[in-house]
């Protein structure tokens, strides 16, 4: 088989999903988390987000062999500071955003402080439950990747893109080419490795890792600009943010930069070099992570 129709994707994508989801479901539990604390971190994990960055690690690792079960505690760590990061994000001194995934944002439903707690909660948990895939898969890759998550999702990484992000907002001088450096590392980082960590926790080779890396980056990239595009074109408004309001608040964005068809190209040229990284690689896996990148270009939400 060398293509899959949209449906077969979807419904691999929805099951693979679901098992992230049901491990979620259990993974803060018997950790003696206050119960108003735990209640807050569930609230934004167990709210129905695609699951993107979980299943792009267990299926990169599982194209290299490895069992999805084992890498299930890492994967499952990569969701939790997903999730950090859109709590924070939506705090009155971030984004200061009301709703998220069409639900009162965690600030919202709770209160600032504990929201500052739930995301800081979901970050350090993410360590332990990185540490633990140790149990299952040797403690070398288990290091490596960790300290390659740790990178991407810090200062230098998703973090120093937020903090650029702010930097960049209301200034109308803003490049391409630090438009394109503030989303490798906000955004970017984090797709980047979790597709990386896939690889190092399936023993891939050093050639092999690289072209993984490459492919995370370049899809990482993609994702961003179609975000971008939905944003202006209104698809998110059922995700509760207003049509344009990005432009609003003087953010700089691709469309703002280059027009929807520019835009456009850029992502799926993005995608098509992606997409040209996984030649080497067969099986459905493969297939799978091929086709989840022309997803990326391809979603309306
Ligand atoms: C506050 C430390 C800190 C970091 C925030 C990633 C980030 C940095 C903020 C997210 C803001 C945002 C909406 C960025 C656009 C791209 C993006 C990451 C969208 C959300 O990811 P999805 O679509 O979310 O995978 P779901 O809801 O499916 O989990």
């Amino acid at each position: 088989m060398t293509t899959m129709s949209v449906q077969e994707f979807k419904s691999v994508l929805k099951t693979e999903a679901a098992s992230v989801e049901e491990y979620l479901s259990t993974c803060l539990h018997n950790r003696n988390i206050p119960q108003r604390l735990l209640d807050s971190m569930e609230y934004s994990l167990l709210a129905g987000g695609k699951r993107l960055r979980p299943v792009l690690c267990l299926a990169v690792a599982a194209m290299f062999g490895v069992k999805k079960e084992q890498v299930m505690p890492f994967a499952s760590a990569i969701e939790c500071i997903h999730s950090y990061s859109l709590i924070h994000d939506d705090l009155p001194a971030m984004d200061d955003d009301d709703l998220r995934r069409g639900k009162p944002s965690n600030h919202k439903a709770f209160d600032e402080a504990t929201a500052i707690l739930a995301g800081d909660g979901l970050l350090t948990e993410a360590f332990v439950l990185m540490t633990e895939t140790a149990e299952n898969l040797p403690a070398d890759s288990v290091l490596t990747a960790l300290n390659t998550m740790a990178s991407a999702a810090g200062s230098g990484g998703m973090v120093g893109g937020q903090q650029l992000d702010m930097d960049f907002t209301g200034r109308n001088d803003v490049s391409l080419e630090e438009l394109q450096t503030m989303h490798a590392m906000k955004t970017g980082a984090l797709i980047r490795c979790s597709c990386e960590c896939g690889a190092i926790l399936g023993g891939a080779g050093t050639e092999d890792q690289e072209r993984i890396r490459t492919y995370g980056a370049n899809i990482g990239a993609a994702f961003q600009i179609v975000d971008d595009i939905l944003d202006e074109i209104g698809t998110e408004e059922e995700l509760g943010k207003p049509v344009g309001s990005d432009l609003e608040q003087g953010k700089n964005t691709y469309p703002s930069m280059l027009g929807i068809e520019k835009s456009r190209e850029l992502a799926q040229g993005l995608v098509n070099s992606a997409v040209k990284q996984l030649a080497v690689f067969d099986g459905s896996d493969a297939l799978f992570l091929r086709t989840l990148a022309q997803y990326i270009v391809d979603r309306v939400s």
